[in-house]
């Protein structure tokens, strides 16, 4: 039998609940990450990477990109979810028909029968990069979850509770692993520890994760400026 050393065989799938709502479909993804992978080139070869500014004026180490009828961006007023790429000027990629697929089933599996993404945000890690401890509370209907896919390299994901100083647990996410952030879980602070280096067949030295929202903020922003 001829071996190959690059091969990977897909982790058998399994569940583990961190906390009443939050759900890691392990392995859930494993065998699309290529073609996951070949999507986020195509999205960000329109909508490129970029380093958010945080309102407070510090650079992020994180890139990130976004796909949907809104994105993720911050300026001089803050952090908001926006219908156009500042960059371009244009509306951001729609999602990809595969993306919608995923992160609707991985959401049923969890429990959520109805979820309807309107935004990805795409984040893409280098190593060193990491992500300070924070909740995702800008959405407008918090009673769906927030679907999120890891890509790349691995990484370790921290999960705390409702408060800053509550005690977090270490969750190790790798490529493939797909996560249900929702009910009583939805606001809880979580943060991603410092990328160690190392080298993913599909994604190189990066860690790309694909989070999946119900944002509801392209009807208040068409409201506003009705
Ligand atoms: C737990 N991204 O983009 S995804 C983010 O790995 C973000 O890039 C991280 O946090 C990443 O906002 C973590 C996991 C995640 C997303 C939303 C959550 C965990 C969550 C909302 C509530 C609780
Ligand atoms: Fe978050």
């Amino acid at each position: 039998m001829t071996m190959d050393l690059f091969s990977q065989l897909p982790g058998e799938p399994w569940t583990e609940e961190l906390a009443p709502g939050a759900m890691v479909l392990h392995h859930y993804a494993q065998e699309q990450a290529p073609l996951l992978l070949a999507e986020v080139t195509a999205i960000t070869e329109l909508a490129v990477f970029r380093h958010l500014i945080t309102p407070g004026g510090y650079r992020m180490s994180v890139a990130m990109s976004n796909c949907g009828s809104v994105g993720w961006v911050s300026d001089a007023q803050g952090y908001r979810y926006s219908p156009i790429d500042p960059l371009t000027t244009n509306p951001w990629p729609a999602i990809p028909p595969h993306f919608m697929a995923l992160a609707i089933s991985a959401a049923r599996e969890a429990g959520f029968a109805h979820f309807q993404p309107d935004a990805c945000l795409i984040n893409r890690y280098e190593v060193g990069a990491k992500l300070s401890l924070h909740q995702d509370k800008d959405e407008l209907d918090l009673r769906q979850p927030i679907v999120s896919v890891s890509l790349g390299l691995p990484a370790i994901f921290q999960f705390g509770g409702l408060s800053r100083e509550a005690k977090c647990q270490r969750v190790l996410l790798t490529e493939g692993d797909v996560v249900v952030w929702g009910g009583p879980s939805r606001l809880n602070y979580h943060g991603v520890l410092p990328i160690k280096p190392g080298f993913s067949p599909g994604a190189g030295a990066y860690r790309i994760n694909l989070t999946f929202r119900c944002t509801g903020a392209l009807r208040s922003y068409e409201v506003l400026n009705r």
